[in-house]
């Protein structure tokens, strides 16, 4: 028995990419299922796999339902001790769980203006007042933890602070908001981790436009890094 995840698209889905990330970047195994938003059958493909009204969702071996990324999170980070889901010193890793739980229950404003879009970049945003302010508190964040473990990532070595702040990142890039160098190098540590590089190919391999993520702007190619030759995986 292993870990059943259900995600939405995966362009397009941040709260399903956050549910994943804390399991393939920490290379714990699962079964993913796909389920489209915004079609008919979502809500009763929700319900019916664990119960819930939105993805991710999570079955475990034992049969827990898990139906909140945060609930997700915690789950992991307990099973899974020692795989550094969170930081080790006491300190860190409170102010890891305390970035995760703001980012799960903050920032309206910007998830609102700028729905995360993995296929494309637009050309022309500006932030308002509000988008901006969600961004000053996200860098003040980034900028305390980062001046203290050096980067890349946030406690230095990822963990699911990143995870959490993954699509944050990929809303900046897409719409090309203009944030601090050091929070433009956390920003491309992310486009560059590997997990979101898979993330992102796979959904690309869906095939799958959603045009009501479609903004009144010029579009661009989503700013990717150099994609990497792929090879031959006869072994792990
Ligand atoms: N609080 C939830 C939020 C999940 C969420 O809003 N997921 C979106 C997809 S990105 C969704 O399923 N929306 C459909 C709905 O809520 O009906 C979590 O952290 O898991």
């Amino acid at each position: 028995m292993t870990y059943e995840l259900l995600i939405g698209q995966r362009l397009y889905s941040s709260w399903s990419l956050r549910g994943w990330l804390c399991f393939d970047a920490f290379d714990i195994p699962c079964r993913v299922e796909t389920v489209e938003i915004y079609s008919d059958g979502f809500s009763s493909r929700v319900a019916d796999f664990a119960g819930g009204t939105s993805v991710p969702a999570v079955i475990t071996p034992e049969g827990g339902r898990l139906t909140d990324t945060l609930a997700i999170a915690w789950h992991l980070a307990e099973a899974f001790p020692d795989r550094g889901l969170l930081p080790e010193a006491p300190t860190e890793r409170a102010m890891a769980r305390s970035m995760i739980a703001e980012m799960h229950s903050g920032f309206a404003a910007l998830r609102r203006s700028c729905p995360m879009d993995l296929s494309r970049a637009w050309i022309g945003f500006v932030p308002d007042a509000d988008v901006r302010a969600d961004l000053d508190r996200i860098e003040g964040l980034w900028a305390g933890a980062l001046d203290i473990s050096g980067g890349p990532f946030l406690f230095g070595a990822y963990t699911l602070a990143d995870a959490f702040f993954a699509p944050v990142a990929a809303r900046i890039a897409g719409f090309g908001i203009e944030v601090s160098p050091s929070s433009w190098d956390y920003v491309a540590a992310h486009l560059d981790h590997a997990s979101f590089r898979r993330w992102r190919a796979l959904g690309l391999a869906e095939n799958r436009w959603l045009s009501v993520y479609d903004q009144p702007f010029e579009a661009g190619p989503f700013p990717a890094p150099a994609s990497i030759a792929a090879r031959d995986v006869e072994t792990r």
